[in-house]
């Protein structure tokens, strides 16, 4: 039985990359930060299964600004890949903690690296969880492996690093280390400050009226959408590829923010009429359109507790309004990568489109504030 380490377990990727291991027949040790809350929310169903905790599913504290306790576990583990998952992962949050997301998203990857040296495992697969920020400001459409890099913040500089470590260590040490360049992934399981998640959670209270408006920033940002556990299949495959080398990992396609919110809310049957500009521009309602409404009530009748207040929802009500607050210092305005490399040689495709992605996040939020109140 091969065993897998995972760092930031308890995130989206971490968590379907999880089920996806188990299913493969893999021991999975992951790693989790002290929290004075609990923090294993995405892992419960797994966490709470007799059969997988403690058999097959191993948890253990750590973080990836304690050097010690990293030596610690890789010589107790032993494992046969590591998946480096773990990050301070939000752009805009990069901006008020800067020198921390460097320790852990750029540091912290050479402190893993290290280990492994010091240790002296020798046949261990190292995957790197780099990302289609390196390109930023970027400097070729669509974005692939040869594209230079050119980051837009300290997120995206923290990671440059982690990039470049690993390449070297590759090179260096011979140790068998891969970029993973994902382009953005989504899911129900998205944190709920990423944008797409945002939209679509908002967008369900608002059709049931517990909530009034969103407040976003730059709804022209394009970026490259993919459906996450499909993302984390490709690590596996990354890793288990007969060298180790850099992938990108894309739909190949780009949408607006705005795009993505008027989807969300068309699955609703709420149309967006868009009015003003820069950050007087608001999204009002266009239309509603009832055949959508009714099916949705259907949808989960059984269990909602909640009733939908579409009657609220009249034509002109502004839904959408715009925080500068939301806005980044150094935006990245498009991303679309190429992942030709990936499906060439892992054989690596992505199934779900974006219409399926929004359809799929926005029914899994209405069934959460339909059953739960959220
Ligand atoms: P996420 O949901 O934000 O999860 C981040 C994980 O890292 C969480 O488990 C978090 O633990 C853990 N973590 C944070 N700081 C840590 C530290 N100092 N020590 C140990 N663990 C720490 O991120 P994600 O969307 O799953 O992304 C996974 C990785 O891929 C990240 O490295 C991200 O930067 C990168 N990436 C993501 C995307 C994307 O679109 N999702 C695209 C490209 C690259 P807590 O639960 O305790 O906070
Ligand atoms: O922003 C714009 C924002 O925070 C996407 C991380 O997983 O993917 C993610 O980083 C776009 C940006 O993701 C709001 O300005 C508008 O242009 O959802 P996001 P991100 O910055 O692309 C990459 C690949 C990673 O590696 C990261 O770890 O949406 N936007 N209004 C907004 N963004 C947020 N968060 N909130 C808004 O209200």
């Amino acid at each position: 039985m091969k065993k897998a380490l995972i760092t930031g377990v308890t995130g989206q990727d971490g968590s379907y990359l999880t089920e996806i291991l188990l299913q493969k027949g893999y021991e999975v040790h992951g790693i989790i930060r002290r929290s004075s809350s609990f923090n294993t929310g995405r892992l419960d169903h797994l966490y709470s299964d007799k059969e997988i905790l403690n058999k097959k599913m191993f948890l253990h504290y750590g973080d990836l600004v304690d050097t010690s306790n990293l030596n610690r576990l890789l010589e107790k583990i032993e494992p046969d890949e590591i998946y480096n998952l773990a990050a301070q992962s939000h752009v805009k949050v990069s901006f008020e903690l800067p020198d921390y997301t460097a320790q852990v998203d750029g540091l912290g990857t050479l402190r893993f690296l290290d280990a492994i040296r010091e240790v002296g495992l020798k046949k261990v697969k190292f995957y790197q969880a780099s990302t289609s920020e390196l390109f930023g400001k970027v400097q070729e459409i669509p974005q692939s492996e040869t594209t230079p890099f050119y980051p837009r913040s300290p997120y995206g500089v923290a990671k440059l690093y982690g990039y470049w470590i690993i390449v070297n260590y590759r090179e260096a040490y011979g140790i068998f280390a891969s970029n993973g360049i994902l382009f953005n992934h989504e899911s129900p399981r998205r944190g709920e400050t990423f944008v797409t998640k945002k939209i679509t959670r908002a967008a369900a209270s608002i059709a049931v009226g517990k909530q009034k408006t969103v407040s976003l920033g730059n709804l022209d940002a394009k970026r490259d959408w993919g459906y996450a556990p499909e993302y984390c299949e490709g690590m596996w495959r990354i890793l288990n590829y007969e060298k180790a080398e850099d992938f990108v990992l894309a739909t190949g396609k780009t949408h607006t923010v705005r795009e993505f919110t008027e989807l969300t809310f068309r699955e609703l049957g709420i149309e967006i009429d868009w009015k003003g500009s820069k950050e007087n521009e608001k999204g009002h309602i266009k239309s509603v359109d009832w055949d959508i409404a009714k099916t949705l009530i259907d949808f989960d009748k059984k269990s909602a507790s909640y009733k939908f207040n579409f009657i609220n929802l009249k034509p002109g009500t502004v839904i959408v309004e715009i925080d500068p607050n939301y806005y980044r210092l150094t935006e990245v305005d498009l991303l679309i990568g190429n992942p030709a490399k990936a499906e060439k040689l892992l054989k690596w495709k992505t199934k779900t489109d974006f219409p399926e992605l929004v359809k799929l996040m926005i029914r899994s939020d209405l069934d959460k504030v339909l059953t739960r109140g959220y």
